[in-house]
């Protein structure tokens, strides 16, 4: 069966995943295109072969609408996401699920009242091939009991739009989740040190900044967050256990000696870097999809833990303190005791 999908929110990542869904995962299509922006919605839409909507109800609504998927503004994507459960409809809502606790509550509600999981949420390195081998490392026993887990996340530079709470709430939500996921353990608290700032940043902005996280088993994390490094776009990240470590491969790249160097090239942005990860992630969620088979990425409640702990360490940073995270029990519907 194939997989007709509507897209609420055409801006960047949304024609990166229209394009993915037309050209690259089989059994998908696009029939279905809204954004506030009726431009962006008519080109995007004109590409995949798939016809405009007005709004996001219009396109969970619609009949020729299998699945929706949410690429809107993250403080609009409760409404899709509720919309689409109201429908019972898959909803591939990419990061963050919603951006206060309470409204990712108000999905977890809504999904656990209607009994099946229909929510996937956009956490792409889940799929990345090193990160995955990371994980099956870990979960072999092979480098004993995780202690310390060491992170970098560098973009080279951000447009004046990011602003400091971001360097949590866009680019750190990604450890917090992969690392949620990597350790199979919860991340308790949140503390935020902020080194002197680059001078090659716009002037609101503090970057880097540390991030420093505990987990229920006791693993600290550090994690450096600098999105105007300059040099590349770079993730980096180690696991420091009781018999040994494991580290994230850097992207295959040539080594080139010439001149009396040897160089390797660094990538630049995240669509290079995380392009498989986005492939894969597509291609399961459509197969889950197609066959009618409940969502086995990160769930709602992944959703919920990420705004809850990222919304921490932006208090951490503004309070100076270790900011203890307030999570409810996780439901055994999501694989909790509760
Ligand atoms: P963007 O601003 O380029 O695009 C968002 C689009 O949504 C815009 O075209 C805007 O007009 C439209 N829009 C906003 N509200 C809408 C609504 N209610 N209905 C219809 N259209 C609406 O932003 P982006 O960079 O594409 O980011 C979109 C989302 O994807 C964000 O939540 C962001 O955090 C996430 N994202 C994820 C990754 C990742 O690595 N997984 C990377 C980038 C962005
Ligand atoms: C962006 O929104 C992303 O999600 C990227 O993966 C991340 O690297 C970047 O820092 C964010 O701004």
């Amino acid at each position: 069966m194939t997989v007709r999908v509507g897209v609420i929110g055409a801006g960047w990542i949304g024609q990166e995943h229209i394009r993915r869904l037309t050209e690259t995962v089989t059994g998908a299509q696009v029939t279905a295109v809204t954004d506030i922006d009726p431009t962006r919605a008519e080109e995007a839409a004109a590409r995949a072969g798939a016809r405009v909507l007005p709004d996001g109800a219009a396109v969970v609504a619609a009949d020729d609408v299998d699945a929706v998927l949410v690429t809107s503004w993250g403080p609009t994507h409760a409404e899709h996401v509720l919309n689409a459960i109201a429908a019972a409809k898959p909803v591939f809502c990419e990061k963050p699920l919603a951006t206060t606790a309470e409204d990712c509550l108000r999905i977890v509600e809504a999904e656990r009242a209607h009994g099946r999981r229909l929510v996937q949420v956009g956490f792409m390195r889940r799929y990345d091939a090193g990160y995955r081998q990371m994980k099956q490392v870990i979960d072999s026993g092979r480098i004993g009991e995780p202690l310390v887990v060491h992170c970098a996340h560098r973009n080279p530079t951000v447009p004046e739009s990011y602003h400091t709470d971001m360097a949590a709430l866009d680019s750190a939500v990604h450890e917090i989740d992969v690392l949620r996921w990597l350790l199979d353990d919860e991340i308790v608290s949140a503390q935020v040190v902020v080194p002197r700032s680059t001078s090659k940043r716009f002037a609101h902005l503090k970057d880097p900044q540390i991030m420093l996280f505990e987990t229920a088993k006791g693993v600290r994390i550090d994690l450096e967050v600098f999105v105007n490094c300059q040099y590349g776009y770079d993730i980096q990240c180690e696991t420091v256990g009781e018999e040994g470590l494991v580290r994230l491969p850097d992207p295959a790249a040539v080594g080139v000696r010439t001149a009396g160097q040897h160089n390797t090239a660094v990538l630049t942005d995240w669509v290079g870097r995380f392009v498989d990860a986005f492939d894969t992630e597509f291609r399961e969620w459509i197969a889950e999809v197609a066959v009618g088979n409940e969502p086995s990425g990160p769930s709602a409640w992944d959703g919920y833990a990420a705004t809850v702990i990222s919304n921490a360490t932006v208090e951490a940073r503004k309070t100076g303190r270790i900011v203890t995270t307030d999570m409810k029990p996780r439901p055994a519907f999501y694989g909790g005791t509760e």
